[in-house]
């Protein structure tokens, strides 16, 4: 268990536990131990508060209303557990607490957790009214307004990250009622990712039965929509209230928000670092992100995720018409600017379209091709070209891990292009510019035969990393390519 203490001698690491704490402390040494846990309390209290303002109100349109669980009106019943808004550069340091953060693909670039999370696993102690609750409404109750043009029966999906088997229910609730149809939402498949899910834990079926949790709205008009702990560590991204029984599960962060009235919060994600020299973290967006993004910069697309937490202190333009920053956020920017152009021009090739027949992968989460470090240790795939010949910058997506530093070769007709060693993850898992490597103007005919071979490892001996990677991007590396595709194309 970490304690703030802890926290303090870890302020130079990039885990980022403990930047609430940092924001608010501005010397180093052991004199200000009292005062950081001071600091420490008041940056969580801030962050169990909403960020919405109270007129702001959802709106269901055609069926279906999505709502970011960050933006909640209210929140009561909080002295034993509280709801706790994680966003970039603001977390509120609680422990127990047990898992990392996971703003990595979080709707919004934030979510909440009920902290702290004192039972996580079926050893640790049940304390009923404190870190689990079968009482709807008893503990950490947040509240939500949306507007429903439509009245009838709405099913309820929540996107839910879990870690382990004692964070994973809550109840739903609708104008201060709690009907038995809202009880006891349950998570099981797909455990450290974010997943939507819309089940209720039964005496027949522990892991969730589907169809079982909804709302019945009466009658048009405003309603107030309210989620309450279950059991603490619980984490919570946005809700789905839909009247379609068949909805089909989202694989991202699912349908738009609409509001009816008031100004819903910005995104997350938009940070400026000051100018300066050096390495920093980056400074926490200072309040509520109402009304526009700190610092006045556009947003960054929620699907980027979370902005490295590290970044050089040099000042200069950034790509993309986001005004200026660090060269590290500059290439992180140019990062995601160049995989959105690749996925729209048709120019990736993702690791699950690759056939597996004899590779020695498995799809991992439908997305990902991953060694099961119990029946191999390497696996290599091929495909053949499908572009036109050129030159390409081809960019290998893996994904970093906390187990072991995987390691990647791509060849293109046995040719090896390049390799890359996956650096170490804080979380189980993280994609993203830390994980991918790029191979610059590689020679690529159609029909050539691209492998991407990996293999697994381990940090400790014991657990092994899966050597799991995502998929390739190319970017044409002269002109001549970019002419022919601009002919493919027409763009
Ligand atoms: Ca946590
Ligand atoms: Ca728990
Ligand atoms: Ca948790
Ligand atoms: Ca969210």
């Amino acid at each position: 268990m970490k304690s703030n203490i802890k926290s303090l001698a870890n302020l130079s690491s990039p885990h980022p536990a403990s930047r609430a704490v940092l924001n608010r402390v501005t010397h180093s040494g052991l004199g200000i131990v009292a005062s950081l846990s001071l600091a420490s309390a008041a940056a969580a209290a801030d962050l169990s508060r909403p960020i919405a303002a109270a007129n702001v109100i959802f709106e269901e349109v055609d069926g279906v209303a999505a709502v970011e669980a960050e933006h909640f009106f209210k929140q009561t019943a909080t002295a034993r557990r509280a709801w706790y808004i994680i966003s970039p550069g603001q977390e509120p340091g609680l422990e127990p607490d047990g898992d990392p953060v996971h703003l990595a693909d979080a709707s919004g670039g934030a979510y909440l957790e009920i902290l702290p999370d004192s039972r996580r696993n079926h050893d640790e102690q049940l304390i009923r009214g404190e870190n689990f609750t079968n009482e709807p409404g008893e503990i950490a109750v947040l509240s939500y307004r949306v507007h429903f043009n439509n009245p009838g029966r709405y099913y309820v999906w929540v996107r839910a990250h879990s870690t382990g088997t004692e964070d994973n229910g809550i109840h739903v609730g609708l104008d201060g009622q709690w009907p038995d149809s809202g009880r006891r939402m349950q998570w099981c498949a797909d455990k450290n990712t974010w997943r939507w899910e819309s089940k209720q834990r039964t005496e027949a079926e522990h892991c969730g039965e589907p169809y079982r949790i909804y709302l019945d709205v009466e009658r048009a008009g405003v309603h107030e929509i309210h989620f309450s702990m279950r059991e603490d560590g619980f984490e919570f991204d946005k809700f789905i209230l839909t009247r379609d029984h068949e909805f089909a599960r989202p694989n991202d962060a699912g349908p738009a928000v609409r509001v009816k009235s008031g100004k819903a919060p910005s995104a997350f994600g938009a940070v400026a670092p000051p100018p300066g020299a050096g390495v920093q973290r980056v400074a926490a967006a200072a309040g509520p992100p109402v009304g526009g993004a700190a610092g006045g910069r556009k947003p960054f697309p929620a699907h980027w995720g979370q902005q490295p937490q590290i970044q050089t202190m040099d000042f200069r333009p950034l790509p993309g018409g986001y005004g200026n920053g660090s060269s590290t956020l500059a290439s992180w920017i140019q990062f995601n600017l160049d995989l959105d152009e690749a996925r729209a021009k048709g120019l990736v090739l993702e690791a699950r379209e690759f056939s597996l027949d004899g590779s020695n992968y498995y799809l991992h989460q439908d997305k990902w091709l991953a060694i099961n470090p119990e029946e191999h240790k390497s696996a290599k795939i091929q495909t053949a070209s499908p572009f036109p010949n050129g030159r390409y910058d081809i960019t290998l997506h893996t994904v970093g891990e906390n187990d072991g530093q995987s390691t990647y070769q791509v060849s293109v007709n046995d040719r090896k292009i390049g390799e890359f060693i996956a650096p170490l993850s804080e979380e189980m898992f993280e994609e993203g510019m830390r994980y991918a490597r790029t191979f610059n103007n590689v020679e690529l005919n159609s029909g050539d035969v691209i492998e991407v071979a990996s293999q697994i490892a381990s940090a400790d001996g014991m657990e092994y990393s899966r050597a799991r990677w995502a998929r390739l991007s190319f970017k044409p590396a002269d002109d001549a390519t970019r002419a022919k595709l601009k002919q493919v194309h027409g763009s």
